[in-house]
This record gives structure tokens, sequence and C-alpha cells, in this order.
């Protein structure tokens, strides 16, 4: 009941190049599918420059920013828009702190990586972040707001 009254929110989840090469991508899923989320938009793509310096455009005066644009255009990132409550709070919850040594065990980062420059996922900061990275990311007709159904599948 409280929870009806939180907000249905969307956050952009990205599998960085690092999670896709070492064949992260069905265990980084699963843990947002299990943990209750919708997923509404899914792809694995090749990441121009201009759009991750977009996308990262508030760390643009960064030292680390040209290495960090290097690192996610260097192969493909798996891109996905989780719909639910709490959606934003809740996957950076389950993404852990951006220093994977600061991740705790259980979280992705503390569970799968080991360096801040690779840190393996990314997930939006606030529902309205969630918002304008999944328009940046996908196109509109790539975004499926499907409604769950109670139908027995296995029989
Ligand atoms: P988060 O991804 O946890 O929201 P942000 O938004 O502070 O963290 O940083 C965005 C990305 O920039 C990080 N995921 C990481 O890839 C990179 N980054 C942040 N800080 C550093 C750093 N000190 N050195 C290298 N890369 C960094």
């Amino acid at each position: 009941l409280v929870a009806s009254l939180e907000q249905v929110e969307q956050s952009y989840i990205m599998i960085k190049p690092d999670g896709v090469q070492r064949g992260l991508v069905g265990d980084i899923i699963s843990r947002f599918e299990k943990k209750g989320f919708k997923l509404i938009g899914l792809k694995i793509f090749q990441c121009p420059k201009e759009l991750a310096e977009e996308h990262y455009k508030d760390l643009q005066s960064k030292p680390f920013f040209p290495k960090l644009i290097e690192y996610i255009t260097s192969g493909p990132v798996v891109c996905m828009a989780w719909e639910g409550v709490g959606v934003v709070a809740s996957a950076r919850k389950l993404i852990g702190a951006t220093n994977p040594l600061q991740a705790e065990p259980g979280t992705i980062r503390g569970d799968l990586a080991v360096q801040t420059g690779r840190n393996v996922v990314h997930g939006s900061d606030s529902p309205e972040n969630g918002k304008r990275e999944i328009a940046l990311w996908f196109e509109e007709g790539e975004l499926v707001p499907w409604t769950p159904v109670q139908e027995p599948w296995l029989r």
C-alpha cells in the first residue's frame, strides 16, 4: 500500500564495454529482473563519440574525461531502460559505489569490478536524468511499455 504511493520511475542502466567483453551481461540483467523491475528497452550498441560526450557532459571539466569517453566508445555497450517504483535509487543500490573498492559485496560493482575507470555499469542518478538519458540513448519506437498479465505460461 505504501509502495503504491511511491513514484513509478524510469532509470537508464548501461552495461559498459568491460561488462560486455567480460561476459557479465546476463548476470547484470538478471539482478534488475529478479529485484522486480520491468525492462522496457534493451539493445547492444556501439556508442558514437558525440553521444558519449553528451551523456557525460557534466564531467567535461574532469581530468579523466577524455579517458572516460575513450572507454565508453571502446566497444559495444548494452543500453537498458528499467521501470518501477523507486527504480532510480534502488538501481544505484544494486550497482554500488562509483569506486568498486568502496562498493559493498552483493552489489554489481562490489562483486564484479575492481577500479573506478572500469566499473562495469552506469545508472541514472535522479528520475529527471533517468528520463533525459533514456531519451538520449533510445529512439521512441524502441521503448515498449508493456503491462504484465496473469497467464499460466508453463501449463
Ligand atoms: P556513477 O557512475 O557512480 O554515477 P559518476 O557520475 O561520478 O559516478 O561518474 C561517472 C563515470 O565517470 C563513472 N562511472 C566512472 O566510469 C567515471 N569516473 C568517475 N570518477 C572517476 C575517476 N576518478 N577516474 C576515472 N573515471 C572516473
